[in-house]
């Protein structure tokens, strides 16, 4: 027994048996593997230097003190003036009082949040200077320059300039009062309301470190489905305290609003946006969080959606509503997300359809400090949709994207799926809204319609998990918005590796292993769960497993008959023409090629087709074969993915390695079970054997139908 306990003492000591539970995300700082790195990097940063003397200063000398100790595993001594080999980080107001340098151009270029990282020679000192116009820039920096470490980068001819593509680089937390949080899979909310504001959780300032590292510099700490009583002072000053701990990280704070919260917890008898009273109540509630939030960020809106309350209750319109909130915030420079995200159930439209209808006539009628904010594509958050026509239709207005980083509909927090390739796939698409190369990127980075302000938001994944969200690698989705909101020109396979390395090894064979999984792992997902363009048959409701069977509801916009339409003919949503014609709703040439059988891409071939089941694609085989084929493979590939995770078990900490494998595991069986519910289901249709190559499902389709999960998180 006691040479056990010493051998397990020697083994701690040695660092061979670690335990990483995930809570550090991609900040860790474990000292470097590599020996010449390690060396190369001891010898150039032997001083830190931390100019200026505010919260934020203090932040970035704590990162770059505990970052070098950790990495290089040795003091660096934080240092006063300037030595040989030492790194110094300041507001470039500060350097140049110890400094002579100048770059005057490249100080303009890079604006409030941008940065300079570089390698200088001041009378045969050689330093590396992190500088910026504001000390939230030279925080973005000081990660920058900790991830190249990290990432095992040289750094003698450092030359970096980096600023921001987009403005406005926000989480939504869909998290509510009563700390569930809504589509959350990783545990409560981080907000412990109750407590607050005298309780400052440690981990408040951790995910704020978090954004930080990544870029993103806002937060909307409610769900958009808001309860009125965030805007009530008992909330305001928890809110406050947040907005404290957020704010030398550089994050605004805003809130998700009711558009009803005159009357909820006004006592006006209404909330027409026209109303003098109602307009007046609005001024009057931003100045009131004007004074406890200086800098606040301002208000995302939901309305006239899924049963909310809006303008519409009026007769108005959204630009009404959206119009009156930005008149209350503006002269305190607040700025209104109006969402697109609005349907109706009364509407005969096409679901698909209704956000351009409803939004198009708007263009150009919404205040300068209002952003409409539009889901990536027309339905919902799909494992894949075409991107919203929306981001082609609007150029008189400054569109946001809405991403989904929680997986509400790609398999809650059990699933490995880096949405990195979607976030690219609709960020790289092309509007053609002023001809070739008007993507979506360019429209939402401002520079396509030329407008001030631009925004992207991502629809958080975090919770009270310890390792924030649930699935490790849920941790790569947060991660990789960030860095997509900061660059979208960034491709995803090197955010893939960056955080590999900083979260998972760095040993260079498991990174390009662990990078293919990721790579390929939301393809996979939408060939077990939604293939060819299929879209929204998840479960009734909590959106778990499949369900490509629901029908007969209160509304037929929530069932997966009215999306996939399968019959003894086929399959699809007929958008062409003849049918609903929302690819009207698109520029020529993306509408043509949407709507030719031909030249439509298979991946939406049934969102925008009802496509007969012995048609033939271009592979040769006939659709009915294809859906099976790719619900096969999706699953199969996932299988594959187990076996290239178990082979790297030497390579990667003990209990993320556990952690994972049994995720995959999770994944696996709930894949087959996509794949055997959803071929068994539209085999009804079809009336056409599986191929024969193709193992045949083990249950009966009555079986998968009967399954309910009265508990599943929604
Ligand atoms: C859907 C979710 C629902 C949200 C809604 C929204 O199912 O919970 O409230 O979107 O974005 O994806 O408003």
């Amino acid at each position: 027994m006691k040479l056990f306990l010493a051998l397990l003492i020697l083994l701690f000591t040695f660092n061979v048996l670690t335990a990483d539970d995930g809570y550090r995300l991609w900040l860790k700082y474990d000292k470097i593997h590599d020996v010449q790195k390690l060396e190369t990097y001891q010898s150039v940063l032997q001083g830190i230097l931390v100019t200026g003397d505010s919260l934020t200063g203090a932040i970035i000398q704590n990162e770059l003190e505990n970052g070098l100790n950790g990495l290089l595993d040795k003091k660096v001594p934080i240092i006063r003036d300037i030595q040989d080999n030492c790194i110094i980080a300041g507001t470039i107001e500060n350097i140049r009082s110890m400094v002579n340098i100048d770059f005057e151009n490249e100080m303009n270029a890079i604006g409030n949040e941008g940065y300079l990282i570089l390698n200088y020679n001041i009378s045969n000192n050689d330093i590396i200077i992190i500088t910026a116009n504001t000390d939230i820039g030279v925080l973005y920096g000081t990660f920058h320059f900790l991830r190249l470490l990290q990432t095992l980068q040289d750094i003698d001819v450092l030359n970096i300039i980096e600023s921001p593509r987009i403005q406005l680089r926000v989480l939504n937390h869909w998290d509510n009062l009563d700390r569930t949080v809504e589509r959350g899979y990783a545990g409560f909310s981080l907000w412990n309301w109750q407590k607050l504001p005298d309780y400052i959780h440690p981990y408040y300032h951790e995910y704020a470190r978090a954004n930080a590292s990544i870029g993103i510099n806002g937060t909307v700490l409610n769900n958009v489905n808001a309860n009125a009583l965030i805007l009530t002072p008992l909330y305001l000053n928890k809110v406050k305290a947040l907005a404290d701990v957020f704010r030398p990280y550089g994050i605004k704070v805003y809130l998700s609003i009711r558009f009803s919260a005159p009357i909820d917890i006004g006592g006006l008898p209404v909330s027409d946006p026209l109303d003098e009273e109602v307009r007046q109540w609005w001024k009057d509630k931003a100045q009131e969080i004007y004074k406890l939030i200086p800098d606040f960020g301002g208000f995302l809106v939901k309305a006239n959606s899924e049963g909310q309350p809006g303008p519409q209750n009026y007769g108005r319109s959204h630009a009404d509503g959206a119009n009156m909130l930005a008149d209350a915030l503006k002269p305190f420079g607040g700025v209104v997300m109006w969402r697109a995200f609005v349907y109706d159930a009364n509407d005969k439209e096409d679901r698909a359809k209704q956000a351009y209808n409803e939004f198009k006539p708007l263009d150009g009628k919404f205040r300068d400090n209002v952003l409409i904010q539009v889901k990536n594509g027309p339905i919902d958050f799909q494992p894949r949709e075409p991107f919203h026509p929306l981001f082609g239709g609007m150029p008189e207005t400054p569109l946001m994207m809405e991403f989904q980083i929680t997986q509400e509909y790609l398999g809650f927090s059990t699933h490995l799926v880096y949405l990195a390739t979607l976030y690219e796939e609709v960020l790289d698409a092309d509007t053609y809204a002023k001809g070739e190369g008007s993507t979506v990127a360019r429209v939402i980075d401002g520079s396509l319609n030329n407008h001030k302000l631009s925004g992207i938001a991502g629809v958080a994944n975090t919770g009270t998990d310890r390792n924030w969200t649930g699935h490790l690698f849920a941790q790569s989705n947060w991660y990789c918005f960030g860095r997509l909101a900061w660059d979208h020109q960034l491709s995803a396979e090197k955010i893939a590796d960056e955080w590999i390395r900083m979260s998972l090894t760095n040993d260079d064979a498991a990174v390009r292993s662990i990078q293919s999984i990721m790579m390929k792992s939301r393809e996979n997902t939408v060939n077990y769960m939604t293939p060819l363009g299929l879209h929204h048959i998840m479960g009734w409701d909590h959106h778990y497993g499949p369900a490509p069977w629901i029908k007969d509801k209160h509304r037929d916009d929530w069932t997966s008959v009215y999306y996939h339409r399968a019959d003894s003919i086929g399959i699809g949503f007929d958008r062409t023409k003849t049918g609903s014609n929302a690819v009207s709703q698109y520029h020529e040439p993306a509408a043509d090629t949407f709507a030719a059988l031909e030249t439509c891409p298979d991946e939406y071939l049934i969102w925008f087709h009802h496509v007969p089941w012995d048609y033939k694609l271009k592979s040769g085989k006939t659709l009915w074969d294809e859906l099976c084929y790719h619900y096969y493979n999706g699953t199969q590939a996932v299988a594959e993915m187990q076996k290239k995770w178990a082979d790297l078990q030497d390579k990667i900490d003990p209990e993320i390695f556990n952690h994972v494998t049994s995720m995959m595991k999770i994944q696996y069986k709930e894949a087959v079970w996509w794949r055997n519910a959803c071929a068994l289901y539209f085999q009804t249709f079809s009336n056409q054997p599986i191929p024969e190559d193709l193992e045949k499902p083990d249950k009966t389709l009555e079986y998968y139908q009967n399954l309910s999960f009265p508990f599943a998180p929604k």
